[in-house]
């Protein structure tokens, strides 16, 4: 019994580590978002306490941005989340940034999100990918296989690796929930890929989408990327 709780926790460990990354030329990015389970990691670690944990609970979109009592990155939706693989939300741009360094990373530029979101860079992609190509969805051809508001399995948010696996064999790059990229404009910053509550219209590379640095909603999470000397 005790060995396999050990075996279970290291193999817990490996899941979080390099394997869990993905390749794009000389970086690499998560192969899904940042989940509850590693955000709860940095923060035993850290004892970071984030913002909306501080001032009583995250957004949600009801006609108008509305402020949910104890919704935070720990409870997204209010209640003990149904799995600890749900993407981390209600979090900061500086605080996702924040967790990145933690992890080794930084966010992503938008240039590299969207490289790595819409062009295939595997060295030996599996069948149908085409090393080189650019397809109009994260997810290939079309958008199906992702965590929009269209039928479904999920009313809302994904666990990491529950949906299919797109272009450079990631998770969730279309939908599921907006990743937070390093990019600026004033006091905004770009968030990317849409979300589970929008239409897969928000999943295509040429859409605008800029928040407040400072805003945490239910929708937005991020992965981070990794610059290849900075590789544990
Ligand atoms: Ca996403």
């Amino acid at each position: 019994m005790k060995r396999a709780l050990i075996l279970a926790l290291l193999l817990g460990a490996v899941g979080a580590g390099a394997q869990e990354r993905v390749a794009i030329g000389a970086w690499s990015i998560d192969r899904t978002e940042v989940t509850i389970a590693q955000f709860a990691r940095y923060a035993a670690a850290t004892g970071v306490l984030t913002e909306a944990e501080r001032e009583g609970g995250g957004f949600e979109y009801e006609a108008g941005w509305q402020r949910r009592a104890g919704w935070t990155w720990r409870t997204p939706d209010g209640v003990p989340p149904a799995s600890a693989q749900l993407p981390a939300v209600h979090l900061t741009h500086a605080e996702a940034a924040a967790y990145c360094r933690w992890a080794g990373g930084r966010l992503p530029t938008a240039a590299e999100w969207l490289s790595a979101a819409y062009t295939e860079q595997r060295s030996a992609p599996p069948a149908p990918w085409v090393r080189g190509r650019s397809y109009p969805w994260p997810t290939g051809d079309s958008p199906a296989g992702a965590n929009t508001r269209g039928p479904d399995p999920w009313p809302r948010a994904a666990p990491a690796g529950q949906t299919r696996a797109g272009v450079n064999g990631l998770h969730d790059m279309g939908a599921n929930v907006w990743e937070w990229a390093a990019d600026a404009r004033g006091g905004e910053r770009r968030t990317l890929g849409g979300s589970w509550w929008y239409g897969p219209e928000q999943m295509q590379a040429d859409v605008q989408a800029w928040k407040p640095a400072g805003f945490y909603a239910v929708y937005i999470g991020f992965r981070c990327a990794y610059d290849a000397d900075a590789r544990p």
